[in-house]
């Protein structure tokens, strides 16, 4: 950034190995930014090396469990410390408002203190093998070196999720941003090298996935690829690893229902059902995986629920993340926004009707930057494609139901299964719908929420693995049997 090396490699802040650069667009205002550092394979693979060794020779692996934690806590303690610094930066980058990215920060900082906390609790497991002489226990040990991709939303949350319990493991890792918003990843390392972590154990490359792919994860010295980003790409890299049988977590979006029950008027939570509905879909302008892009709405208040909608969507304020006016930004890209335009033409071809929004926002302010007006489609049908493909827009679809069975089966009918929400006043109903959901979270009366404590991932085409909670940092340890004979005696099998 601004001339200073972006590519930290074995410890050492570098430029690209063939000088390339790339140019960093606001998305608010279709201006550059920065220019970043692009890495070439020949620096990806050199990223890699340096992981290797650094995981090979114990620096990080070897360092006691105490001193990693509170590495961890030195790093909470800087991102907050940084925290103005930092949200600007990412609002620059993704055009969310600062406020959405101050409450990225500080859920980064508490991945990192939730880690620290988590790795100086864990402890071996004891089996009682039924022989007094012999002392068998289950140890975790840190995977090796892993590869942590991550997508152009949530910048810095994403990447955080992986650094994180990686670090606590004791792995070393190559870190990978998107191309498209690198900045707030490459303001982090340096957080990490201040805080002290060791040279080689993580290591920066950013530049094309394109480019760097293969050098990432067609790699024998990797053991792990973390990748959070698309279902496409996820696929290109589970079918690389499957080469060398490395082990891989993906998170590949979803295209989230939200049910809306018609009792939702009964116990008066009419107004935070529409509420959590609007905000669940257009929150960063839908850029968002778990996105209540589907509305499933009971057919005999759907008219009514729709208009409410309707009458919100209209009235949010969009504009340059920076200006505290806003309250949703632009897409991330002019490409982006192009897909999410195509994606409106289809679900006009397809025959669903355009009630709100479906074009570019009229004021002149906006025009340079990226932005597109919240859009909903009613009237759609389960088989059109507006309805089961991504569109990473501000786009609701919405689907009628008359029956709990019908509306859990629309629920269900995803080929992904990330995220979904249910509204009802009805708990006994609203238990036997979250537990028939295949979703790898479900939020009753409530959308959006997430802890550091409980798992992330998704079920289905959603990818496998999960972040946060305990099995997050499970991703990056191995399991080891350890079992001791104090007393060793001769088996006496072959008797020759
Ligand atoms: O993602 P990509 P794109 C969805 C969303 C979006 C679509 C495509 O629907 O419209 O994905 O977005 C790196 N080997 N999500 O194209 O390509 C890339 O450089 C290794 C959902 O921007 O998946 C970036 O760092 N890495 C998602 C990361 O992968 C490769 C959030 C993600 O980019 C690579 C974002 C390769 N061959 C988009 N190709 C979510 N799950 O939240 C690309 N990359």
């Amino acid at each position: 950034m601004d001339g200073e090396p972006d590519l930290y490699i074995g410890g050492v802040w570098r430029h690209a190995s063939d000088g390339g650069t790339r140019d960093i667009v606001n998305p608010a205002r279709g201006k550059v930014a920065a220019v970043v550092d692009e890495a070439t394979p020949e620096d990806a693979r050199a990223a890699v090396a340096a992981a290797r060794t650094a995981f090979d020779d114990g620096r990080w692996p070897g360092t006691p469990v105490t001193e990693r934690a509170a590495l961890l806590d030195r790093v909470a303690d800087l991102l907050q410390r940084d925290k103005e610094e930092l949200a600007a930066l990412e609002t620059v980058d993704t055009g969310k408002t600062l406020a959405e990215s101050r409450i990225d920060i500080d859920d980064v900082t508490s991945v990192f203190r939730y880690y620290a906390k988590l790795i100086g609790a864990e402890s071996d497991r004891v089996v009682d093998v039924g022989d007094p002489a012999v002392v068998s226990r289950v140890v975790r040990e840190p995977i090796g070196v892993c590869v942590l991709i991550a997508p152009w939303n949530y910048p810095l949350l994403q990447m955080s999720w992986k650094v994180a319990p990686a670090l606590a493991a004791g792995a070393t890792m190559v870190a990978k941003p998107s191309e498209v918003t690198p900045l707030t990843t490459i303001a982090f390392v340096r957080l990490l090298v201040e805080a002290g972590v060791p040279p080689g154990v993580v290591n920066l490359v950013q530049g094309s996935g394109a480019t760097l792919g293969a050098a990432l994860t067609d790699n024998p010295a990797v053991d792990f690829i973390s990748f959070t980003g698309g279902l496409a790409t996820g696929r290109v890299i589970a079918r690389t690893a499957a080469e060398h049988v490395t082990k891989v977590a993906l998170e590949l979006g979803g295209k989230n229902p939200h049910i809306v029950f018609a009792d939702v008027t009964a116990g008066g939570d009419w107004d935070a059902a529409v509420d959590h509905v609007l905000t669940g879909v257009f929150l960063h302008s839908g850029q968002v995986c778990s996105a209540g892009t589907r509305l499933i709405v009971e057919e005999s208040v759907a008219d009514d629920f729709v208009a409410a909608l309707v009458a919100r969507a209209g009235k949010i304020r969009m504009g340059d993340g920076l200006d505290p006016a806003s309250e949703t930004g632009p897409l991330v890209s002019e490409q982006h926004r192009a897909k999410v335009e195509s994606f409106v033409q289809l679900g006009i071809s397809e025959g669903a009707q355009l009630v709100c929004g479906g074009r570019r926002p009229d004021e002149p302010a906006l025009a340079d930057g990226y932005f597109f007006l919240p859009t909903i489609f009613d009237r759609c049908e389960r088989s059109m494609r507006i309805v089961q493909e991504e569109t990473f827009g501000p786009i609701l679809t919405v689907e009628r139901f008359t029956t709990e069975d019908e509306a859990i089966a629309l629920g269900n009918d995803t080929e992904y299964g990330l995220a979904a929400g249910v509204r009802t006043s009805d708990p006994a109903r609203g238990e036997r719908v979250v537990r028939a959901l295949r979703h790898g979270t479900v939020w009753l009366n409530d959308f959006g929420y997430y802890t550091a404590a409980a798992e992330w991932g998704g079920f289905g085409r959603s990818g496998n693995g999960r972040e946060l909670g305990p099995t997050g940092l499970a991703e990056y340890q191995e399991l080891k049997h350890i079992w001791h004979n104090t007393a060793p005696t001769a088996a006496g099998w072959f008797k020759g």
